[in-house]
């Protein structure tokens, strides 16, 4: 989608700050971190919302997801981490191209369970 700013990292139009790529998914740094760490795990190509992507990159998506979580906890040494989507404007969602937040958390950071996620 030619105004996307995820689609725009994803075909290198704009720099990002990539830690991960696998054939259908992208990771990179958030701009705008809740913590040190929090990653952005992305479809390359554009989805609106979860259930637009097709099975194949949904196991993608997720399995690059499962693969980041330790790596990206163990980067910033964090104790702990949310992983979650805001699907939709309603649940939060500001930019429309699916993402998976991984917020490293800490003992006692003084977060809540879901602060992390809604940004
Ligand atoms: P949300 O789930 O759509 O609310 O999260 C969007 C996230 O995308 C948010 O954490 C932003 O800081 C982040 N982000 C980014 O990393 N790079 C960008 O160019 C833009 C948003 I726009």
């Amino acid at each position: 989608m030619s105004d996307c700013i995820f689609c725009a990292i994803a075909s290198r139009d704009i720099h990002g700050r990539i830690v991960h790529e696998t054939e259908h998914s992208l990771a990179f740094l958030d701009v705008n971190p809740l913590a040190p760490g929090h990653t952005l795990v992305v479809p390359k190509d554009h989805y609106a919302r979860l259930d637009d992507m097709p099975d194949e990159i949904s196991a993608d998506l997720f399995g690059a997801v499962d693969e980041l979580v330790p790596r990206v906890e163990d980067a910033v040494d964090a104790d702990a981490s949310n992983v979650g989507i805001n699907n939709g404007p309603a649940a939060g969602q500001e930019v429309e191209h699916v993402h998976v937040h991984i917020v490293p958390r800490f003992e006692d950071d003084g977060g809540s369970p879901i602060h992390a996620v809604a940004g």
